[in-house]
């Protein structure tokens, strides 16, 4: 570690206001109700299920649980058709439930799961489709749900990274039967831990909350072999100050990645995404994609020389889940199978990305990419 220079790592949390946190924390100490559908609970999902546009959300304690809790809600089984390039949440929630991944390849361009190589890995068997919208950046939702509806096939979208996502200005949660969010300390929008899942009525919005409380129904009726995954009340409040200021850290992030975009956009072998008409995108990473022969170094080896210089940017998502050991012998795990997952691994490279980061960090870590 290079002791003079300050370390900038690839992201930092939104954090609330602490004396308004702290004001929220004595009336939750008056109120002496910490979890269990609180007020602060109840008050936190009102106010997402409006600005995120969606009627029915259900808080969770990480955006994990929600992924598992879907597949439960929709009783998939089977094999589920899924990505590689994500983080290992998305098919860990299969196998813990029982269920067989099926890795499709991704399109280079977005990352996101390829449409077209869908159908080819439909079996008797499949009964979901599983896609996430990686980085943020929406996946081909239309085509996804024409193969769903002509196969009958569920969709339930990982929707990690894609809080605040519109498409034509209809939110990204509105696509598939279900879609996840994580409010992880390292998302755009935080309540240190916590998630959420969206569907599109009441009654399956019911059959949710009990499957996060055990299954209870009500006192003495449990209605489903259901798990704990509730938000607490603290975590809630934390929330509720974070959301009145995500719009401006979105804003923030938006000037960065144009500032990135500028930086970067005449440099040999560097690629990076850029904005999608019609998508109001959050900017929740800033992927490069390293061609090593055009560039001059591997995407490692920029790795490294920003690391010599405390600059801890992330491999987002290498290895790829599919060469996990627990994952790896599956027939669709194959890197043959997955040629572009493959290479999006080998080449990515997510600089440093949160609405504090300053002018300075930001030439900080461009002027790195210069070899000299
Ligand atoms: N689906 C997808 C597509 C996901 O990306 C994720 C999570 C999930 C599902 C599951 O959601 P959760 O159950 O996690 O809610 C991080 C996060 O832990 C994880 O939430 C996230 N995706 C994943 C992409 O990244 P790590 O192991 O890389 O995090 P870590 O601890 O190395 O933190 C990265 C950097 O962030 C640190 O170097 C510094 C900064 N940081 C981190 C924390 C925790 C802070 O400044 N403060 C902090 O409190 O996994």
């Amino acid at each position: 570690m290079n002791l003079e220079k300050p370390i900038i790592t690839v992201t930092s949390p939104l954090l609330p206001d602490l004396k308004e946190f702290e004001k929220l924390l004595e009336d939750i100490w008056q109120r002496k109700w910490l979890t269990n559908n609180g007020y602060y609970h109840q008050e936190l999902e009102k106010a997402l299920a409006e600005y995120l546009k969606v009627p029915y959300i259900s808080l969770f304690t990480n955006g994990t649980l929600p992924l598992i809790t879907a597949l439960q809600a929709l009783r998939i089984t089977g094999e589920v058709i899924t990505t590689p390039y994500s983080f290992v949440a998305t098919t860990h929630s299969l196998w813990w439930n029982g269920i067989k991944p099926v890795f499709v390849d991704v399109e280079e361009r977005t990352g996101n799961i390829d449409p077209e190589k869908i159908e080819a890995a439909i079996t008797p068997r499949t009964t979901a489709i599983m896609p996430v919208h990686v980085y943020g950046t929406p996946c081909n939702t239309y085509k996804i749900q024409q193969i769903a509806d002509k196969y009958g096939l569920k969709v339930i979208y990982d929707a990690a990274h894609a809080f605040g996502v519109t498409v034509n200005g209809k939110s990204v949660l509105e696509a598939g039967d279900m879609s996840t969010l994580s409010f992880h300390a390292t998302k755009v929008y935080n309540t240190v831990e916590g998630g959420a899942l969206i569907c599109h009525d009441e009654a399956t919005k019911k059959r949710i909350d009990y499957l996060k409380n055990f299954g209870f129904a009500d006192e003495v009726t449990v209605v489903a072999p259901g798990i704990n995954s509730k938000m607490d009340e603290i975590r809630a409040a934390y929330g509720l100050l974070n959301l009145k200021q995500v719009d401006k850290a979105i804003e923030a992030r938006k000037t960065i990645a144009a500032q990135y975009r500028a930086g970067l956009q005449n440099i040999k072998g560097i690629r990076f995404l850029s904005d999608i008409d019609g998508v109001k995108h959050n900017y929740a990473y800033f992927p490069v994609f390293i061609d090593e022969q055009e560039y001059g170094l591997s995407r490692d080896e920029l790795y490294n020389k920003l690391k010599e210089n405390n600059i801890f940017a992330r491999r987002y998502f290498y290895p790829l889940i599919s060469n996990f050991p627990i994952y790896r012998g599956l027939e669709s795990a194959v890197p043959a199978n997955l040629p572009v997952a493959t290479k999006l691994a080998e080449q990515v490279l997510c600089l440093p990305m949160y609405a504090d980061l300053v002018d300075y960090e930001i030439d900080r870590v461009l002027e790195l990419f210069f070899i000299s």
